[in-house]
């Protein structure tokens, strides 16, 4: 086999966004786009010469294809060994604990995270470094620096490799690892949850329903909650990855799981309902009857985390991202513990968690996660879920509840503008920006603005700062607005608008949420 080095003119448009480079399916395919990008990784990491990688993706069209390519290319460049989940395909949050588990020097996931999939829909790639966590900005501005410069590429120019048989083979000098995705991730889970008291929850006749939604999760879900805890047969629906996600948009939210929802709020419901992206690091909880918002799970799962064996000692912080409301900010005060707010972009929270100053962290975006991996994990926290109604004995709409009257409740809800002129979308912001210094004082619907500001985080650990990361207007009340584009679309601009407002007093927390945020 035959190494080959070819020239590459360099791609301008390959700057890593929120979470690694996303694009349509089809620009993927332009000759030398996934070289250039991967060569880009390898020589901006300082290079792959004797190293090991972890490799997969979420089984999207293209998936496939792309791992033949990175494998001969990591061959090409030197690379000692890659560790490849079976066919390709790892869920984020196994390709993180493999990364760590292995001491790699990092990984390449692919994926476009909750985007559909499919030739003429979205891909997606990224590197995670050898904490496990997605490449930081001063990586990813590496990358993109090396990226878009003409170059070359070297590869290894020959058959298409196994990956469909467990074991070990060589690729020139290089060992190809063909893992079985599910294993390690599942021993991960028993070490953190009582597996045990799960069990007999279900064999008491606990019901629920898991939507893997044709994505990446229904091998890793089927394993765990029907064969390891024991969930009814059937708890795990649509549980057969698609390259194309049986054409849906695997994203798991009161939208695209419809279905879900439609059984949980319906007569009969199962007791706990959730679901996971196209990638495995998002989720959405569900009661009988009760929707749980993704910045009221991140305060439950905080509140009630010690019930859990892999948690017992404690947690030392909780970190949010800056447009997830500010409920697990009052556990975190309750508990004793920091709170930290970071931009948007899982990537922030890295720094946090191997200095040992956050447990658990969150996102508004359907991501919740802890210091077991260095990605959001959707089963994760359906797991927690799991244990906490199993070691309280309370249903979801209880714990909601009950927290709410101890917290208070934070009315929430994000509306997003999609497929946005870029132009007009960079105008808008831009236009707001400037008005910012003379809000405060101002009234907007008999509201009084506190503050204004666009949200600069300076990391705690290193130092590092970011500015820019999303305009933030404060009322007199508590209230808050929150305005900011999107890093991870793949089609003109996306702009994110955040509403949240904080009522402490049981009493007056009937309302439904939009009534509640409509003056
Ligand atoms: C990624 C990031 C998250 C972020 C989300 C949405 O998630 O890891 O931190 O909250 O995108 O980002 P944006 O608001 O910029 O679109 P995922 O699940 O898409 O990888």
């Amino acid at each position: 086999m035959q190494t080959a080095t070819h020239p590459t003119p360099g791609f301008a448009d390959q700057k890593p966004g929120t979470s690694g480079l996303r694009k349509k399916t089809r620009v993927f395919l332009t000759p030398m786009y996934l070289e250039t990008f991967v060569q880009a990784i390898f020589d901006a990491t300082g290079g792959a010469a004797g190293r090991t990688y972890v490799v997969g993706g979420d089984g999207r069209y293209f998936n496939d294809r792309a791992v033949q390519v990175i494998v001969r290319m990591a061959a090409a460049n030197g690379a000692a060994r890659v560790i490849v989940g079976q066919g390709g395909i790892l869920s984020t949050p196994a390709a993180s604990h493999l990364i760590r588990l292995r001491g790699t020097d990092g990984g390449i996931i692919l994926s476009a995270s909750h985007n559909p999939g499919g030739i003429d829909e979205d891909f997606g790639i990224k590197f995670n470094m050898p904490n496990g966590g997605p490449a930081p900005e001063a990586v990813t501005e590496a990358i993109f620096a090396r990226a878009k410069a003409p170059g070359e590429y070297r590869i290894l120019e020959g058959q298409d490799i196994d990956l469909n048989t467990l074991g070990e083979t060589t690729l020139g000098q290089m060992v190809v690892e063909v893992v079985d995705p599910v294993t390690d991730y599942a021993a991960l889970m028993e070490t953190l949850f009582d597996f045990a008291a799960i069990r007999s929850m279900f064999a008491g006749g606990f019901r629920m329903r898991f939507d893997a939604m044709h994505a990446v999760t229904g091998p890793y879900a089927t394993e765990i909650l029907e064969r390891r805890l024991g969930a009814a047969p059937g708890t795990v629906i649509n549980k057969l990855p698609l390259p194309d996600f049986g054409g849906g948009h695997p994203d798991p939210n009161p939208t695209w799981a419809r279905v879900l929802m439609d059984e949980m709020m319906g007569p009969g419901a199962p007791d706990f309902g959730a679901a996971s992206d196209g990638d495995g690091d998002r989720n959405m909880i569900v009661g009988a009857g009760c929707y749980v918002s993704p910045s009221d799970s991140l305060a439950v799962l905080a509140e009630h985390a010690a019930v859990a064996p892999g948690y017992a000692g404690g947690l030392k912080g909780i970190a949010r991202s800056m447009p997830t409301s500010g409920a697990a900010d009052r556990v975190a005060a309750a508990l004793g513990i920091p709170a930290f707010e970071t931009p948007t972009g899982w990537k922030f929270f890295g720094n946090l968690l191997d200095a040992g100053r956050a447990t658990i962290c969150g996102e508004e975006s359907f991501g919740t996660g802890s210091d077991h991996v260095r990605e959001k994990d959707g089963l994760w926290a359906v797991l927690l879920w799991l244990n906490i109604l199993a070691a309280t004995g309370k249903s979801v709409s209880t714990l909601l509840a009950d927290h709410w009257a101890r917290f208070g409740r934070t009315y929430y809800s994000r509306h997003d503008y999609e497929a946005v002129d870029k132009s007009v979308a960079d105008a808008l912001v831009a236009d707001l920006r400037a008005a910012l210094p003379g809000l405060p004082g101002q009234s907007l619907s008999g509201m009084t603005i506190a503050s204004a500001d666009d949200f600069a985080y300076t990391d705690p650990v290193d130092g590092s700062t970011s500015a820019q990361q999303g305009i933030r207007i404060g009322f007199a009340d508590g209230s808050r607005l929150v305005l900011r584009l999107s890093g991870t679309g793949t089609e003109g601009a996306t702009l994110r608008l955040y509403l949240e407002r904080y009522e402490p007093d049981p009493a007056r927390q009937a309302a439904e949420v939009q009534q509640a945020l409509a003056r």
